[in-house]
C-alpha cells in the first residue's frame, strides 16, 4: 500500500464511545470460561538467545489441554470492552485466542514458547500494585481498581512482531500509558521511562536461573511513553490478561520489537538517563534500545526482512515501524535508523 494510502489510526475509531459499557459488576471469574491451548509446533529460540533455526510453521490448534482461570482478582472490574472487529485497521485477521495464550516468550517461567501457559497456571495477580516514582511530583502506587476504576478501558487491535520474526495480530484491551504518567507528574529532568517485572522466584521457576539479570527491565524516551500508541494493557478479545501474556498488567508498544512490550509490570520510574534494559544487558550488539520494528536493519544472526505471522503459511514482508510509521516517524526524525537500532 502506497504511504498516503495507509489508513492512519484516529484513537475514536479505534475506540468509539459505544465501546466504554457501563459500569457493572464483573468479577473475572468470566475467565471460568476461558480454555486455553496448547499449541503443537518446533520449540524455538526465544528472543535469539540460542543460537537457532529460522521460526517453522506452527499449527495453532493442536494438542487441546485445559488450564485453570487465572486467580479471581478481589477488586471490582468495570467492564471490559467486548470484541468489536475480526481484523486490523490494514485488513490482517485477529490472531486466535487460542495461539495468543499458548505461544508466549515470558523467560520468568520458561525459554520454551509452548510451557509458558502450563508453568503460570495459578501464577498470583491479586492483589497487585505497580509503584510509580522516580522524577515525579507526585508519586503513586497504584492497585489494581485504582487502574480499572482510573483509566477507561479501551480497545486497541495492534499487530505485534517478535525480534525472533514470527507476529500476531491481537485486539488488547487497555489505556494510553500517557494518562498514568500525566497522573504523576513527570519532573523537568525526566527523560525515560523505566519498567520493571516482579521478581519472585517462588511463583517465577525461570528466575532461579542465575545466567539471566532478574527483574526483567524495560524502558522507553519519555516521548515514545507519552505516544498515544504506547498502551498498558490489561485485557485481550476482551478478557483480562492471562498470566502468560502478562497479567495483570504489561507494556504493549506496537511499532516495536515485542521484547520491548514487558509484562506484569510492578514499577514504573521516571528517570534522567537511558535505562539499560535486560536484553541491552545481556546482548548489547544484538539488542537495542530503541529497537524499532525495521526490515532494512537485520539482527547479527538473522534477516529482519520478513516475518511469519502466526497461523499462516508462508513468509510476509515486514514494514517499517511495524505499519506504525505514519503515527511515529515523527519520533525518530533526527535519527539514523540503522545506527539507532
Ligand atoms: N517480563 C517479561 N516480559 C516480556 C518477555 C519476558 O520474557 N519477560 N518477553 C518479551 C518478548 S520477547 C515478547 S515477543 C513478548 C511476547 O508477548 P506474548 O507472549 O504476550 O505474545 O513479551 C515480551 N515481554
Ligand atoms: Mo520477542
Amino acid at each position: 500500500m502506497a504511504k498516503d494510502e495507509r489508513v492512519r489510526i484516529d484513537p475514536s475509531e479505534i475506540t468509539p464511545e459505544h465501546l466504554y459499557l457501563s459500569r457493572r459488576k464483573f468479577m473475572a471469574n468470566v475467565l471460568a470460561g476461558m480454555g486455553a491451548v496448547a499449541v503443537g509446533g518446533v520449540a524455538l529460540s526465544a528472543c535469539g538467545r540460542q543460537a537457532g533455526p529460522s521460526p517453522t510453521a506452527v499449527d495453532v490448534d493442536e494438542h487441546v489441554r485445559p488450564t485453570e482461570p487465572p486467580s479471581t482478582p478481589a477488586v471490582e472490574i468495570p467492564s471490559l470492552p467486548t470484541l468489536s472487529t475480526s481484523e486490523d485497521e490494514l485488513g490482517d485477521k485477529l490472531t486466535p485466542y487460542s495461539a495468543i495464550n499458548t505461544y508466549n516468550n515470558y523467560y520468568e517461567f520458561t525459554f520454551s514458547k509452548e510451557g509458558v501457559a502450563e508453568l503460570a497456571q495459578g501464577f498470583k495477580t491479586d492483589p497487585w500494585t505497580v509503584e510509580v516514582g522516580g522524577l515525579v511530583n507526585q508519586p503513586r502506587t497504584f492497585d489494581l481498581g485504582d487502574i480499572f476504576s482510573g483509566f477507561g478501558q479501551q480497545e486497541r487491535v495492534y499487530r505485534m512482531r517478535c525480534v525472533e520474526a514470527w507476529s500476531m495480530v491481537i485486539p488488547w484491551v487497555g489505556f494510553p500509558l500517557a494518562e498514568l504518567l500525566k497522573e504523576v507528574e513527570p519532573t523537568s529532568n525526566a527523560k525515560y521511562v523505566r519498567f520493571e517485572t516482579l521478581y519472585d522466584p517462588d511463583q517465577m521457576p525461570g528466575q532461579r536461573n542465575k545466567s539471566f539479570p532478574w527483574p526483567y527491565v524495560e524502558g522507553l524516551r519519555l516521548d515514545e511513553a507519552m505516544h498515544d500508541l504506547t498502551i498498558l494493557a490489561t485485557g485481550i478479545y476482551g478478557k483480562l490478561l492471562s498470566p502468560q501474556t502478562g497479567a495483570p498488567v504489561r507494556l504493549v508498544v506496537p511499532w516495536k520489537y515485542g521484547f520491548k512490550s514487558i509484562k506484569s509490570i510492578v514499577k514504573i520510574e521516571l528517570v534522567e538517563e537511558m535505562p539499560t534494559s535486560t536484553w541491552m544487558a545481556q546482548a548489547p550488539q544484538e539488542y537495542g534500545f530503541y529497537a524499532n520494528v525495521n526490515p532494512n536493519v537485520p539482527h547479527p544472526r538473522w534477516s529482519q526482512a520478513t516475518e511469519r505471522r502466526i497461523g499462516e503459511i508462508g513468509r510476509r514482508k515486514t514494514t517499517l515501524f511495524n505499519g506504525y510509521e505514519e503515527q511515529v516517524a515523527d519520533l525518530y526524525e533526527e535519527m539514523d535508523l540503522s545506527v539507532w537500532f
